[in-house]
């Protein structure tokens, strides 16, 4: 895992025995990934070739560990691997081999041979109740606030790490929080999800590790690049949102044809990530497609913000109304009230500077 602090990433590839050949592939690869024009593979190639590889720590506070399931299931092995295997993750608690005092000696050595340089991902929400979570002897918040001192930015991945997730639930017992809540002097990247689609992981990590900026970023510090449309915008049963037809129950005829699945308890329409584009499982499927209703897990308090199997919108059952006139009475219905919102909500994210990433560090929109 550990290389030498000034090596370049084809540094790195070199003494791993990739060849020029292969080191070429790798970088037209991770051009199309990070989305960039075919024009500008030199601009990766010499990234690759000239800046020092960035070091990764990856931290994990109250999670399920999914996220890093997830990644380790990126169908952009190639990147992934690159990433976490060959140039730059120095530290990650689950996967590395070392444990207990030698994994904490490890960290160290790490953070302080790279002092402002080493990319800081946190996975997990941090707990700050008093005694209530502590690794090695130490509570949580003082680890991440440590880790967080000699990063020169935070990926936050998941829910948890974002926004709180499920130990943020109500009642809360840990009081657990997410980065953004703690760590105000440096910039970060919310990732959010429950957990994140392993592409865009993948891809920010690679965003910061290649091109040495930050993404563009919402008003809830997620890269617009991903976060930008709703799962509601690009949604499979659009159609059948659109003309008014739903699923009533699990299993009903509506469900059987596929119709859209609002009445039960969808946040699609409120919900800004990528799931309907990148799909998931090497694009395969994704909650809705599979039937189920999208929980919004990459927005805020999804763990409480409403029944995951009530509608949204009180207008659903209306007295008198017959099945489909309610139906459709619901499609206008909801249309509108889900679509103020959705304009509200992009507005927001259109007109806020988030205010925890320099404006010099965000990438101009080309
Ligand atoms: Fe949280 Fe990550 Fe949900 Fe789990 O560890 S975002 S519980 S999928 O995976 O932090
Ligand atoms: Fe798809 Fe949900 Fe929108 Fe219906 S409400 S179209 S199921 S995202
Ligand atoms: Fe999460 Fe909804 Fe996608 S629950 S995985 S944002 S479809």
């Amino acid at each position: 895992m550990f290389q030498n602090k000034d090596d370049t990433v084809y540094e790195v590839l070199q003494k791993r025995g990739v060849s020029r050949r292969d080191f070429l592939k790798i970088a037209t690869i991770t051009t199309a990934v990070l989305g960039l024009e075919y024009t500008q593979v030199g601009r990766v190639i010499a990234q690759l070739e000239t800046k020092p590889r960035v070091p990764v720590i990856w931290l994990h506070f109250q999670d399920c560990t999914g996220c890093s399931e997830a990644i380790t299931r990126s169908f952009n092995p190639g990147l992934a691997s690159l990433i976490l295997n060959d140039v730059s993750l120095d530290y990650h608690e689950t996967l590395m081999a070392a444990a207990g005092h030698q994994a904490e000696a490890a960290k160290k050595a790490i953070m302080d041979a790279n002092a402002g340089s080493y990319v800081l991902v946190v996975e997990g929400s941090i707990p700050t109740g008093f005694g209530m979570t502590s690794i090695g002897g130490r509570a949580a918040d003082d680890i991440l606030k440590e880790a967080a001192a000699g990063a020169l930015a935070i990926i936050a991945v998941g829910n948890c790490a974002t926004f709180g997730g499920i130990p943020a639930a109500k009642p809360n017992p840990t009081n657990a929080h997410g980065v953004w809540d703690l760590v105000k002097d440096k910039p970060i990247i919310n990732v959010a999800g429950c957990p994140p689609i392993p592409e865009v992981m993948t891809n920010t990590i690679a965003h910061i590790l290649v091109l040495g900026t930050l993404p563009e970023l919402d008003a809830l510090n997620r890269p617009k690049m991903f976060y930008a449309q709703t799962v509601h915008d690009r949604c499979v049963r659009r159609g059948f949102y659109d003309a008014g037809l739903f699923a009533n129950s699990f299993g009903d005829d509506g469900y059987k044809a596929g119709y859209c699945l609002f009445k039960l308890g969808c946040k699609g329409p409120t919900t800004y990530n990528a799931c309907a584009s990148l799909k998931w499982n090497e694009g395969t499927s994704w909650p809705v497609q599979a039937g189920h209703p999208c929980l919004g897990c990459s927005e805020p308090g999804f763990w409480d913000a409403g029944g995951f199997y009530q509608g949204q919108s009180a207008l659903i059952d209306v007295p008198g109304l017959t099945a489909a006139a309610g139906a459709a009475a619901v499609g206008i219905a909801a249309g509108v009230g889900t679509a103020a919102a959705n304009a509200a909500s992009k507005h927001r994210a259109e007109q806020a500077t988030p205010s925890q990433v320099p404006a010099d560090d965000k990438e101009k929109k080309s």
